[in-house]
């Protein structure tokens, strides 16, 4: 099968051959349709995030189900599916109190790059290839854990459906699961890339008053609107703290939310907050970054800062309830899929990211 590996921090995909062995039990195969080109695998490529390597990555995707392994009950061929980049054992203390995007088998997977049984099912040569958080979406044929699938309806496109796997559930989650903004309240984002955006229509489907968008290009600043944004502050040209203080009256904002990772903007996040005004740190910032924190507003305006992985779901539920909301008209996924690329071209995906040209692309597999 083809697959795209990262041998190295700092070097490019190389997409080549790696043999792929068949599911064990409680594993299943999955043959991807679509690979989701998120910021987090760059954060691996450029080596501000660590992950075992050599590795093949991708956490956003779908697919079809090609094999199961024994013991497999949740899902058969040819199921559609969404793999989950935190599975969910169903046993753990998080697991068991609704808070399955906290799994712990799943941060055991991510830090060995292994599946549960503590070995990888991806080889070349003679050389292991590690999993990458337990799924490898940008691989043609995958195997990924039983508990890290999810099946979906297979009336939706799959590049579309991928989507909702990373970008989608984070970012509505955020807003729903993590802040539970409520209607009419204000809101800022920072940083509308392809899980931004999906802030943004979170806030806009639960009925937020001012969607506050700020970003660095007026490309991204387009889209924000077209997703919900009822504002845009390009913080190239202007000063974004200052700019959300006006629009609101001098008072700042109910709800922020940093989904960049970078130390400075989640400071700025605090700062635009009113009285009892929650941050939302969304964005992955480099392992050791800090930031310093006002006390005082912390304490005389009772601010909240908080942080949300997966979008705080429960994506067994949530995936499947948000590709209803598509296929109900009322969740907005085809103005995100900007371009799709053969798997070929992953590296030139990942520049045009970066470039800031593309919401969200995807990787196909021929
Ligand atoms: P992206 O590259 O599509 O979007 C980032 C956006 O930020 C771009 O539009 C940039 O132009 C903009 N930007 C950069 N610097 C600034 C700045 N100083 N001020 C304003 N805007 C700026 O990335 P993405 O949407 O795929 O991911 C965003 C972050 O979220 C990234 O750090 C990723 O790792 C993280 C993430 N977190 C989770 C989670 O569960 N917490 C899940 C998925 C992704
Ligand atoms: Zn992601």
């Amino acid at each position: 099968m083809k697959a795209a590996v990262l041998y190295e921090p700092k070097s490019r995909f190389v997409v080549e051959d790696v043999e792929v062995q068949e599911p064990k039990h409680g594993e299943v195969m999955v043959r991807m349709v679509a690979g989701g080109v998120c910021h987090s695998d760059l954060h691996v490529v450029k080596g501000d995030m660590v992950a075992p390597l050599p590795a093949i990555l991708g956490h956003e995707g779908a697919g079809i189900v090609e094999r199961v392994g024994e013991g497999v009950t949740n899902v058969r061929k040819g199921d559609h599916v969404i793999p989950l980049w935190r599975l969910s054992c169903g046993q753990c203390e998080w697991c068991l109190g609704g808070r399955p995007a906290l799994c712990d088998a799943a941060a055991q997977i991510r830090s060995t790059g292994c599946l549960l049984d503590g070995t990888s099912r991806f080889r070349k040569g003679s050389t292991e290839i590690k999993h990458f958080a337990g799924v490898s979406t940008f691989a043609s044929l995958s195997v990924m854990m039983e508990q890290a699938v999810v099946k979906i309806r297979n009336d939706i496109p799959l590049e579309k459906a991928a989507l909702v796997g990373c970008g989608v559930i984070t970012g509505v989650g955020a807003v729903v699961n993590a802040a539970q903004v409520r209607p009419g309240a204000s809101v800022a984002v920072f940083g509308t890339g392809g899980v931004g955006l999906n802030v943004i229509q979170g806030a806009a489907l639960v009925g937020a008053g001012k969607i506050i968008a700020v970003d660095l290009l007026d490309n991204k600043l387009e889209c924000a609107r077209e997703m919900g944004a009822t504002h845009e502050i390009n913080a190239s040209q202007t000063d974004p703290v200052a700019n959300i203080k006006e629009l609101t009256g001098g008072q700042g904002v109910d709800y922020a939310f940093e989904v960049i990772g970078l130390p400075e903007t989640i400071s700025q996040s605090v700062e635009v907050l009113r009285k009892r005004g929650v941050a939302v740190i969304v964005g992955v910032t480099r392992r050791e970054a800090t930031i310093a924190l006002e006390t005082f507003p912390m304490v005389f305006q009772e601010r909240t800062v908080m942080g949300s992985i997966y979008g705080s779901a429960r994506p067994r539920v949530d995936v499947p309830a948000l590709i209803d909301l598509y296929m109900a008209g009322k969740l907005k996924l085809d103005p995100l899929l900007t371009r799709t690329y053969p798997l070929e071209q992953i590296n030139e995906a990942y520049d045009a990211l970066e470039r800031g040209e593309t919401a969200r692309s995807v990787v196909t597999f021929s």
